[in-house]
């Protein structure tokens, strides 16, 4: 979320698409509500009638997978109509920065393609430079040569008309959306897993920033592209690189290509490095030293080759290069796709641990039904866990807002905090290296570890908050005394930082998660003095793009001026102070720069250019004042630097916009053949759209074992369009069998009109759905979805497209064969 909770009442649109918030984000509603009773509109934009679509204006059906054709019609609509807040593009994204003549895209690819590898060279996807090495700029937003222009031109095939083609979205509705989203503002975007479950799923949320930086809502309350994120702490998780391609802080993970420090800041700049140098403070102490690159050597790196995520760890698994495995908080033998590989893929294993509250599907995978568990070696160990009210800590949620929890009980039986049991291991697996004079144990023996039992998680995080390794006068700290926030943190080892986004969370020694105090003098609903955000307690990321080049709040307005809301204050620069002053934290690098520095206009200070990026370019800010070495370096998607719409892997129709690009150019699939098959259309005629359900959680585990959820909704099933049904002689409470390339499940019918037939180019498209949380374990026992899916991934993020894949459908008792809906 660039924005938080409880800023959604100050939306006058909201534009919910890949998100079913009213059940799965249930809290989010009472804001959305308050919005609505203030007039904002809500428009829903799903393949699913749900919840969610009961309480909007506007509710679009679309064909899963389609979201880049739909956004697209809107980007040019917005353009096209002169809806877009031309000052604010002007000042704020890089619209008029000059890009390079030799960029290109025809055909569905960008210039630079190489096929044989899946990949891009980026060297065109750059900005022509001016003398001092940074972009060039257009006088105005009609240079040919401009991102603008060149965001309009690609935009162009975007027709309504190629959209309704493409989603199945009326042309007359794309038209409706587009001009109730750009004429109310301030707008906000909620989105979650419909947009990112695809093979396109970077380049889908790409489109949102996109839009809501041509309406100049991002930066203000009630604007922002907000992330409704998932799992209680995945927010954290995330910030703290429970993720394979990230390290903490959304750095690059090192790779073996850069073994030292300086390779890594090469690729990844100062100002990360800065950030990275307080972090190796943090783990190695007094052992981190500028002479030996803060013990850079010691953190492990990847290799450059290799897919770290989960469907790489399946392959390494199936491929018995993977022999252990620990798995914490997860049931990946309900929740990933294509599950035959997965289950094919863990009996290759030596050992698996599973630290769980519950034996779960994962646990017990060698009990999987038709699996013979007399073929199967694999050693299983189950560490109970300590669920999340028997434990204390802090959790992370959506708006960046880090709460802690207290214990509200005491674990079961020998159960034990996630983090108690990480000490323990850590701690014996110390004893067990003692001895050894082997320097790869090195950082085992040395790392930094010295929390007391008693105040566990809360030492863990002061680590994170940080201190000052040595006196610090001009800072006013001692050695040792915990930083009051990221102004404190050196770049040259004299400061500690577990993660910088989380230095201050501990200033002055209180634990600012524990705040509770509710007052809001903005009225804003910035509640500043509760529990904390990163980074420095900002509520609203990207703030200081609410102001003008003048640092003073500033209005929505269009491409002509005309005013369409007025100015909010939240932050603004104080000439008589001299100093950025405001309702919340002001988002700027320095609090004394104003509006007549270059530092005082950069609005989105993460990006290299300082400007929100319209068109993600190749670019790295020259200026670390050392020879070769950047001060930061862009993140350029792997997959273009503008949103291109490409088909699913398992698609009912050809490519409209560019025949020779039907799905993601740098997407390769299948991996492994055997296990990888790739369905037709006539085979599979209907589209598979899975998700969860209000009354379950995810993989079920913590639910499927609660009776009284159980009554609520008793098992999956297949939810199925009337016409459909009728055609398969299907009504509801059938059993009915659903197949795909990959697997088969029987579950029983529900037929509604929630579900649709959309016209698609010459076909009608057909969409069912089925919940994903079932499995084998627990009370509630019943087929898993993810038996059917299939799991190729959007190359940037890795995520799985589980919402759309091709299917058979027919009564289990085989009555009625299923047809293939003809071509008209
Ligand atoms: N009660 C409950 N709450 C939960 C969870 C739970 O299991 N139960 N899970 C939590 C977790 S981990 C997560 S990640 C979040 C998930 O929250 P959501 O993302 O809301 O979850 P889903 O219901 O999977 O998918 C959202 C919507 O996307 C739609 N959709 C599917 N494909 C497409 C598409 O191609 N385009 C568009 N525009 N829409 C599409 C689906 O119909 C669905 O309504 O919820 C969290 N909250
Ligand atoms: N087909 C399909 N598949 C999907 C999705 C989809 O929409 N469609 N959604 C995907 C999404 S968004 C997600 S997030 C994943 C979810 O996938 P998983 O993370 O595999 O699902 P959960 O059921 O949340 O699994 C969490 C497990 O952790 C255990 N647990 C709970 N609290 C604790 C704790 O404090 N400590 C420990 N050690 N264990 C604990 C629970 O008992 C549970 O078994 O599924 C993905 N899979
Ligand atoms: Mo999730």
């Amino acid at each position: 979320m660039t924005n938080h909770w409880d800023d959604l009442k100050n939306a006058k649109v909201f534009l919910i698409g890949g998100s079913n918030v009213a059940e799965n984000h249930v809290m989010a509603m009472k804001w959305i509500r308050q919005a609505q009773a203030n007039g904002a509109k809500v428009i829903h934009v799903d393949p699913r009638y749900n919840r969610t679509s009961a309480i909007a204006d506007i509710f679009a059906c679309i064909r899963p997978g389609a979201d880049i054709a739909f956004l697209g019609a809107l980007i040019r609509l917005v353009i096209e109509q002169g809806w877009y807040d031309a000052e604010y593009v002007k000042l704020h994204t890089n619209g008029l920065m000059l890009v390079r003549d030799d960029f290109a895209f025809s055909d569905g690819h960008f210039s630079g393609f190489d096929g044989a590898k899946y990949k891009y060279d980026t060297a065109t996807w750059r900005y022509q430079l001016g003398e001092d090495q940074r972009p060039a700029k257009a006088a105005d937003l009609d240079d040919p040569r401009c991102v603008f222009q060149k965001l309009r031109q690609h935009y162009a095939r975007y027709t309504p008309e190629m959209a309704e083609r493409i989603s199945g979205i009326p042309a007359k509705q794309i038209a409706e959306i587009a001009e109730t989203f750009a004429l109310n503002r301030p707008g906000t975007i909620l989105y979650a897993l419909g947009m990112t479950q695809h093979t396109t799923g970077v380049q889908n949320i790409r489109c949102y920033g996109v839009l809501q930086l041509l309406l100049g809502n991002i930066g203000k309350p009630g604007g922002g592209v907000n992330a409704l994120r998932g799992e209680p702490n995945v927010q954290g998780a995330c910030d703290f690189s429970v993720l394979n391609n990230y390290w903490f802080g959304y750095c690059d993970y090192p790779v073996h290509t850069q073994p030292t420090l300086a390779a890594w800041t090469k690729a990844m700049g100062t100002i990360n490095r800065a950030m990275v140098i307080n972090g190796l403070k943090a783990w190695f102490g007094e052992r981190a030293t500028p002479e030996n690159e803060f013990c850079f050597g010691w953190v492990p790196k990847k290799s450059s080759k290799k897919d770290y995520a989960l469907v790489g760890m399946t392959e390494d698994a199936y491929a018995g290069k993977l022999k252990l495995l620990w798995v914490l908080g997860q049931n990946p033998l309900v929740t990933n796709p294509n599950l035959r590989y997965v289950r094919e893929a863990f009996a290759k294993l030596e050992f698996l641990v599973v630290q769980e509250l519950w034996e779960t599907e994962t646990a017990a995978f060698w009990q999987a039904p038709g699996v013979d568990a007399k073929a199967i070696a694999t050693e299983v160990i189950l560490l109970p866990a300590a669920y999340f009210m028997e434990k204390e800590g802090t959790v992370t949620n959506s708006g960046a807002l880090v709460q802690w929890r207290y214990a509200g009980v005491q674990p079961p039986g020998s159960a034990r905090s996630d983090l108690q049991v990480i000490d323990e291991v850590f701690r014996r697996v110390r004893a067990l290296y003692a001895q050894s004079t082997d320097p790869k144990d090195a950082p085992i023996q040395q790392a930094v570890w010295d929390y007391k039992p008693e105040s566990l998680a809360e030492d863990v995080l002061k680590e994170i908050n940080g201190r000052a390794c040595v006196d610090l006068p001009a800072k006013g700290l001692e050695a040792g005394d915990l930083v009051r926030g990221t102004r404190d943190l050196e770049v040259d080892g004299r400061t500690s930082s577990g993660l910088w986004m989380y230095a201050g969370i501990f200033a002055g020694g209180q634990n600012l998660s524990k705040r509770r105090d509710k007052s809001d003098p903005s009225g804003l609903g910035l509640y500043p003095k509760y529990a904390w955000t990163w980074p420095d307690n900002t509520r609203i990321l990207y703030n200081r793009a609410s102001c003008d080049a003048q640092g003073q709040p500033m209005p929505a307005r269009d491409a002509k001026g005309n005013i369409l809301a007025p100015a909010v204050p939240v932050i603004a620069w104080d000439a008589t102070q001299k100093k950025w002053v405001g309702h919340d934290t002001p988002d700027v690098r320095y609090l004394d720069k104003g509006p007549d520095t270059p530092e005082g206009q950069m609005a989105f200070r993460q990006s290299p250019e300082g400007v929100g990026r319209l068109f993600a370019a190749a670019y790295e800010d020259p200026y670390s004042g050392e020879e070769g070495v950047p001060r930061d370096v862009a993140y350029v998607p792997k997959d273009g630097p503008l949103p291109e719409f490409y088909e699913p892997i398992e698609s009912p129709v050809a490519n409209a916009l560019h025949p020779g690009a039907q799905c993601n150019p740098v997407l390769k699939y299948p991996r492994v053949e055997a296990l990888q098959p790739i369905g037709k259309i006539e085979d599979y005629p209907y589209v598979l759209m899975t998700s969860t359900v209000a009354e379950h959680w995810c993989g079920g585990s913590t639910t499927r074992n609660v009776k009284w959820l159980n009554e609520l909704v008793p098992e999956p099933m297949i939810e199925l369009p009337v016409p459909l049904a009728a055609r398969l002689g299907i009504k509801t409470g059938d059993l009915t069998r659903v197949s795909s390339a990959r697997g088969e499940i029987v579950v029983k019918a529900v037929v509604t009109r929630r579900m649709r037939s959309l016209r698609i180019g010459e076909r009608d498209v057909e969409i069912v759905w089925v919940p994903y949380n079932w499995g084998f374990k627990g009370l509630s026992t019943g087929a898993s979805v993810n038996e059917l899916t299939i799991d190729a991934v959007d190359p940037g993020a890795g995520t799985q497209e589980t919402k759309v894949c091709l299917v058979q459908v027919a009564r289990a008792d085989g009555a009625q064969a299923a047809r293939a809906p003809e071509a008209r």
